[in-house]
């Protein structure tokens, strides 16, 4: 069948059955980003002025959190020159107090969870609770309308409130996101692909605050949800990890004792003790999302360099790598679905079968596109809308590579003890903006699954 059918097919069906999906759970990061698209004469002379040189050596290697305003311009200037995301916290009061007087183009929803929340709750009409660290009266208004839910406690007794309702105004955690298009020029350097430097001024998510409405009631939040998915844990560090770690395990034995599928949103974890210890853990998800990057990090520290390196030697991805990158993962922590995601195409291993993960993964492509081209989705008819967006033609080479290596058929094979989904996707040829699309990808295949069951 041709994929526009599919997709359309696919698009239908998830639609029609949204509101079969039960409550979803989601934790633990929601924070404000504060979108900034820079200009290129605005960020030279940011440069020229605290020092070109230092400035470039930042560039060069990413320091390991912002202290001074150097590292934060030479981060910015290291994901243009590269077309890469990346991440890191700002420690320093004067940088905070810096970008905020550098300024913002636009207040979004951001951290995985306030992403999802917005876009399962506020577009798809499926009710969540969310744990939100500290709800400022600013983070509560960035919340859509819909079912929305976090906990609150009235005289003692647990009750679920949307983030407008809640009683208090407690602290802003900010983000600064720095957005450039492809082709942005930064003295000699051109950025080879449009992406985002985050600078997190945020005491909470890093550490994996979570709050007692949470950790007190636990049991009864998990009483009343069908799924969950989990995120936030990226930023921890061998220093802070150990506290929240031991929480999250208590978390996922209580979800697993109701047999609650969980479904982990990997993110790039820099610190390699977490990274293994999320590995560790991977056996208590039903089901886990990454980027390719992501994988390649995986496949580091479980001592498969060859294929972390294949994994981001070719553009597209060598699919082959990646299959056999989730086949290890899969057989070495027992998660039973893999979605993995990239530039172009989509791929899902699974120790299931059945064409719903395969539908679940179209769906998630046309909601990626409208996330890119709107920078915000904001109702169903916006993720038909990406219907229109014409199929990344590249990934012809992957589909023909995949069917002479797996069989592959309608984008479905049969590896042993495992099913292979894959799809080509919707490519907007000049993205509003890059941050967050992962989390749609990643939230709406999940939930698009389940819908079909
Ligand atoms: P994309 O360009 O496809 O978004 O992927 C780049 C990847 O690099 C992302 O997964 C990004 O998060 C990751 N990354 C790297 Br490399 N260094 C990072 C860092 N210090 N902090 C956060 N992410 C980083
Ligand atoms: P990560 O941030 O987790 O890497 O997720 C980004 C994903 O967004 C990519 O894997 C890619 O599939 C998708 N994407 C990007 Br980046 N740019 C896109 C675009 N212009 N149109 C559609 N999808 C895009
Ligand atoms: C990370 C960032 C957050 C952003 C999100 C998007 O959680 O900290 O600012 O909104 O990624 O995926």
């Amino acid at each position: 069948m041709a994929w526009d059918d599919l997709y359309s097919a696919a698009f239908q069906r998830v639609r029609e059955r949204l509101g079969k999906v039960g409550n979803v759970l989601l934790a633990y990061n929601t924070n404000i980003d504060a979108i900034k698209y820079i200009d290129s004469s605005d960020l030279e002379a940011r440069i020229e002025k605290v020092g070109k040189e230092e400035v470039l050596q930042f560039s060069e290697e990413l320091p390991e959190r912002i202290t001074q305003v150097q590292h934060l311009l030479g981060g910015i200037l290291w994901s243009v020159r590269r077309g890469k995301a990346a991440e890191l916290f700002v420690e320093s009061c004067p940088v905070r107090f810096y970008m905020k007087r550098w300024g913002w183009d636009e207040l979004r929803m951001g951290g995985q969870v306030g992403i999802m929340a917005n876009l399962l709750g506020g577009v798809y009409g499926v009710q969540v609770i969310a744990h939100v660290p500290q709800i400022s009266r600013l983070q509560a208004s960035l919340f859509k309308e819909g079912p929305i839910y976090v906990p609150t406690l009235e005289n003692r007794k647990l009750k679920f409130v949307h983030p407008k309702d809640f009683a208090g105004d407690e602290e802003n955690l900010i983000h600064y996101i720095y957005e450039f298009p492809r082709g942005f020029r930064v003295f000699d350097f051109e950025a080879p692909r449009e992406n985002r430097f985050i600078a997190n001024a945020d005491d909470y998510n890093p550490n994996l605050y979570i709050r007692s409405e949470f950790s007190e009631n636990f049991e009864e939040i998990a009483d009343r949800v069908e799924l969950a998915i989990i995120s936030g844990l990226q930023a921890l560090t061998k220093e802070n990890y150990s506290e929240p770690f031991e929480e999250i395990n208590r978390h996922l034995g209580i979800l697993n004792d109701r047999e609650i599928p969980v479904h982990l949103e990997f993110a790039f974890t820099p610190d390699e003790t977490v990274r293994k210890k999320l590995v560790g853990i991977l056996g208590k998800f039903t089901s886990v999302g990454l980027n390719e990057v992501e994988l390649a990090s995986i496949m580091e520290v479980m001592g498969e360099k060859a294929i972390a390196e294949k994994l981001l030697a070719h553009d597209p991805v060598d699919p082959v790598a990646v299959v056999e990158a989730m086949l290890k993962l899969a057989d070495g922590t027992g998660v039973q679905r893999i979605h993995f995601h990239t530039y172009g195409y989509y791929l899902a291993l699974t120790n299931y079968e059945g064409e719903q993960v395969r539908d679940a993964l179209l769906f998630a492509a046309l909601a990626a596109a409208a996330k890119a081209k709107l920078g915000d989705v904001r109702n169903i008819d916006d993720v038909a809308g990406a219907m229109d967006v014409p199929v990344n033609e590249k990934a012809q080479e992957v589909e023909d590579v995949l069917t002479g290596e797996f069989g592959l058929k309608d984008g479905i094979a049969q590896l042993d003890g495992y099913q292979l989904a894959f799809v080509p996707t919707k490519i907007v040829e000049k993205p509003k903006s890059t941050v967050g699309i992962g989390d749609t990808i990643s939230s709406s295949a999940f939930i698009g699954e389940f819908a079909l069951r």
